[in-house]
C-alpha cells in the first residue's frame, strides 16, 4: 500500500527566511512555491533524492500552521506517505480501526490527492497519505 516517504512537512514562520538554510547551507533548491488557499498555507517544495522537504508557512493568523507554531514552535508538522490508490488506502485503514482526519481526499500542493490520518494512531505524529499521478 505504501510506496515511500513522499515528503516531510516543516512548519516555518517565513519561507523566505527558512529557505536560506536549505539552499545556501545544504545546497538544495526550492523548485516550487504554491499557496493552498483553503488550508491557509503557502508551501515550498525542496527535492531531496527521491523524496522532498515541504516548508509550510501560514497565510493567516488563524490558520492551522500558525496555530501549530504558536503551540509548539517551528518544526516537523507532518510526514507524508505516498500510496498508489488513496481511496483504497483510506478504506483499508478505516477497516483496521484507524482514526482518520479526512475520510475523503482533499487537494494537496502540486495537484496531489491527500488525506490526513489522526496523530493518535502514530505516536503523536500527523501522517498524510498522498497520491500523485
Ligand atoms: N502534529 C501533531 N498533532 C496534530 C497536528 C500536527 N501537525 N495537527 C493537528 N494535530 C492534532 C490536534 O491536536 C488534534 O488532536 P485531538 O483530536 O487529540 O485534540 C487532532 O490532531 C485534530 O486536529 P484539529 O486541528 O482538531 O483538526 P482539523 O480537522 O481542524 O485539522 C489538520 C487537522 C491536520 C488538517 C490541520 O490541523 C492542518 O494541519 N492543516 C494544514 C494542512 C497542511 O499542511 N496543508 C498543506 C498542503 C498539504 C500538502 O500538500 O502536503
Amino acid at each position: 500500500m505504501i510506496k515511500k516517504v513522499d515528503h516531510i512537512g516543516i512548519a516555518v514562520k517565513s519561507i523566505e527566511e527558512a529557505r536560506k538554510f536549505y539552499e545556501e547551507v545544504l545546497g538544495l533548491k526550492v523548485t516550487g512555491i504554491e499557496e493552498v488557499k483553503e488550508q491557509k498555507v503557502k508551501t515550498a517544495f525542496i527535492p531531496v533524492g527521491d523524496s522532498e522537504i515541504e516548508l509550510l508557512e501560514s497565510t493567516s493568523e488563524d490558520g492551522p500552521v500558525a496555530k501549530f507554531i504558536e503551540k509548539r514552535g517551528e518544526g516537523i508538522h507532518h510526514i507524508a506517505l505516498q500510496v498508489d490508490d488513496i481511496e483504497k488506502a483510506l478504506e483499508e485503514l478505516k477497516g483496521k480501526g484507524v482514526k482518520l482526519i479526512d475520510e475523503v481526499p482533499r487537494y494537496g500542493a502540486g495537484g496531489a490527492k491527500i488525506a490526513f490520518v489522526h496523530p493518535k494512531n502514530a505516536n503523536g505524529v500527523l501522517l498524510e497519505l498522498c497520491e500523485r499521478d
